[in-house]
Order: structure tokens, then sequence, then C-alpha cells
């Protein structure tokens, strides 16, 4: 009886260890939301341009591409895909996501260890930075610049220092999400990080706070679209937010339109 009464308190802790296991499972496990779209307007898109960052500022679109000598830094009229400032890479520079803070825009190098700041009137170089491992996609809440290196793993970077401050692991239903390619984030109360997956016709909706996937947008109608257009390597990857206006534009490598959309979430 003594070594029972003794045992009684380590059950307890046993069980409440876990409950509480299960309820943060939960937590961790709340059910992703499903978003299917639909069209709201095509804008053409350079089919030579190998989209690994798309932003929307002020009226136009920015847009950063890759591969080793084709890498650019470009403004584009939305309307009709125009290119209307551009800055060429140099050839042992892969382009990358590229995001806008304040008065510049940041581009990222794929292995090339080093970030480009740009002034966002000039498009003139004004700085070059280092960071570790490969550069995928880029964007900002405001304050911090947020980027991806293909794992599940997004960093947090300090905007002046462009050192890291964080790292954000993102997790679903699924497990880790890996390859999480192109970023952009999205204001709100909370603010939400949307993200291509490399080679997934899907949109991964992240939230800043927790890594946790709160839904997922199916855009695999579009995606066959353009593959019918072209074929090859044209996965979807970019995404700008017209914060102004309300409006999500989605692209991809090679695409021939800029895609203006709408989400629905499913039942
Ligand atoms: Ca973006």
């Amino acid at each position: 009886m003594i070594q029972f009464r003794n045992r009684l308190p380590i059950l307890m802790t046993v069980m409440i260890i876990l409950m509480l296991f299960a309820v943060s499972n939960a937590i961790v496990h709340a059910e992703e939301a499903r978003y299917s779209f639909a069209v709201v307007k095509r804008y053409p898109h350079d089919p030579q341009a190998f989209t690994q960052g798309l932003v929307f500022h002020d009226g136009s679109l920015y847009e950063g591409t890759g591969l080793y000598g084709r890498s650019s830094l470009r403004k584009v009229r939305l309307e009709d895909g125009v290119v209307l400032d551009q800055v060429l890479l140099e050839q042992e520079y892969f382009g990358e996501g590229i995001t806008i803070l304040g008065d510049h825009i940041v581009q990222l190098t794929w292995r090339e260890n080093k970030g480009f700041v740009y002034d966002l009137e000039t498009l003139e170089k004004t700085e070059t930075f280092d960071y570790a491992g490969e550069g995928w996609g880029l964007t900002t809440d405001g304050t911090y610049l947020i980027m991806s290196d293909g794992s599940h793993v997004l960093t947090y970077l300090d905007s002046e220092t462009f050192q890291p401050v964080r790292h954000l692991e993102v997790r679903g239903e699924a497990g880790p999400v890996r390859n999480l390619n192109e970023l952009e984030y999205i204001p709100g109360d909370k603010g939400e990080i949307f993200a291509n997956v490399w080679f997934d016709d899907r949109i991964c909706r992240i939230d800043p706070e927790t890594g946790t996937v709160l839904g997922w947008i199916d855009l695999r109608d579009l995606c066959e679209e353009e593959r019918a257009l072209r074929g090859g390597e044209d996965v979807l990857n970019g995404i700008a937010y017209d914060a102004a206006n309300d409006r999500l534009f989605v692209t991809g490598k090679l695409w021939r339109n800029v895609y203006e959309i709408e989400l629905e979430l499913e039942e």
C-alpha cells in the first residue's frame, strides 16, 4: 500500500504530461483551411522571366528573376507587362527573392550568399550584404526581412545588420512543410505569410507567430493552364499583394500570365 501511495503522484504526473501533450498536439494540428480561387484578371508576363521574387508597390510590379546570366531585378507595368526599368545581375549571380522595405528593394541570390540592396526609385545598388546558406524567397513584415532557404524554416533577419534574429519552423497536419519558396507577408490583425512550395501547385498560409499552417490555396487549375501553354519547369512561384486595393497576384517561372485571383474558402 505504501508503494502504491508513493506511485500515485508519479502516475498523475505522467497522466498530466500525456494530457498536455494531447492538447498541444491538437493546437499544432488545428484543422487547415482549404481555398479554391477565381481569376479576376489575367495580365501578360514575360515568358523569359524565371520568376523568383514578386512584389506589388505603388501601382507597379517588381520582379526578381533567376538563372545564371539571365538574372535581373525589374520594375514592370502590371497592365501590359512592359519592363519599365531593370538591373541585370552579373553572370555569377542567380537572383532569388525580393522585397521592398522603406525606400529600398532587397534581393537574395541562390548559392552565392550575397544579398543586394537597391534604391527603390533609381534601382541603383546601394549595399551588398552576406548571409549563410541558400537564398530562396524573401518578404517583410515591415520590421524584419523574412527569408526562406528551401527548408521548412523561415529566418527573420534584422533589416539593418542582416543578421538572423529568429527562426520559424513551419509545420502542418502532414508535418514540416519543406521547400518553402517565394513568400508574401499579408498584413492584417495578426498578419499571415503566404508561401509557394517548390513543385507544389498550392500556396501555404502560415501563422507568423507559431509557424503553424493555417491553410492551403489550391492553384492546380492555373498551373495546368500554364503547363498547357508551355511545359517544362514552369512551376508556380511568385505572390504579390496590393494592400491598398486588396488584390492578390500570382505567377510562375516562365509563365505567360500574372493572375489576379480571389480566394474562396472551401467548406
Ligand atoms: Ca512576394
